[in-house]
């Protein structure tokens, strides 16, 4: 359905399409819905806009990615419906590449993502749809445990926007540093990340890529204070202020 600019939630309903569009090609899971929409609610919590919670948060991200030895950037059926290209983009200005790693296991879903990756300009991209080319994350029992060897299984930092709780946490405990980005500060994956950027992804990502140009030119232990003086919990605490409070 067209949104018409005039209608005062256009951008939010674009949003939408993009999801529903997603589902209609492929790439988007079913759930993928439900957690577009608790996400919606948040971000309206929020005045859908970057707080300067968010900003630090991210920041700090940019931080990490860049003292990261081998960052990956692993997207899943949202974040490719939604930000595919900034993602991209996201990924050539770290020299990283791309896994796609997604939640609601298909090696179909894998493929078609990918493959959209690929059409949109993304080189350096990975998958696990092949039978033989996987290593399991321990702690989660299911397909949805594959990691890349190139990618997820060697990586010492993951970029995980929109992520499961549970699987966040076997990441974790696995000794990787995870970055992700959710609008609920409450949830298991914001609680138990390293950094936690409380936005919309739509936001975050050019955001992200702006901090990661300025950082650049900053030394090893410039950053290591940026990221030694954050405190995830504590960020996370003012964000649930902010949203009790009203934006
Ligand atoms: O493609 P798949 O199979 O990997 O599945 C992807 C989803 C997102 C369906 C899957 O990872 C999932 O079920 O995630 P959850 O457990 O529902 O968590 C998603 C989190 O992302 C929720 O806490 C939402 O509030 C948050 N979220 C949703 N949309 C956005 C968001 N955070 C930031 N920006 C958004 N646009």
């Amino acid at each position: 359905m067209k949104i018409p600019s005039s209608h005062p939630r256009a951008l939010s309903l674009s949003l939408r399409n993009l999801i529903v569009e997603g589902i209609e090609k492929g790439i988007t899971s079913i759930h993928g819905l439900i957690a577009h929409g608790r996400g919606e609610a948040f971000d309206y919590l929020l005045g859908e806009k970057t707080t300067h919670e968010a900003q630090h948060a991210l920041r700090v991200a940019a931080a990490e990615l860049l003292c990261a030895e081998y960052p990956i950037i692993s997207m899943n059926g949202n974040v490719a419906a939604l930000c595919m290209k900034e993602m991209i983009h996201l990924a050539q200005t770290l020299n990283a590449f791309i896994e796609v790693n997604i939640f609601h296991f298909s090696k179909e879903r894998v493929k078609m993502i990918e493959s959209m990756v690929r059409e949109n300009g993304g080189k350096n991209v990975l998958m696990n749809a092949d039978d033989e080319n996987f290593i399991l994350l321990p702690g989660i029992d299911h397909p949805r445990a594959r990691m890349h060897p190139r990618g997820i299984a060697q990586a010492d930092c993951i970029f995980v926007p929109l992520e499961d709780g549970d699987r966040c946490e076997a990441l974790v405990k696995s000794g990787r540093k995870v970055i992700t980005v959710d609008l609920n500060p409450l949830s298991r994956t914001a609680r138990t990340a390293t950094i936690t950027i409380v936005d919309n992804i739509m936001r975050t990502i050019p955001l992200l890529i702006e901090e990661i140009k300025k950082l650049k030119v900053k030394s090893k232990d410039e950053l290591a204070k940026i990221m030694n003086e954050f405190d995830n919990r504590k960020n996370l605490d003012e964000m649930e202020g902010i949203i009790r409070r009203g934006a």
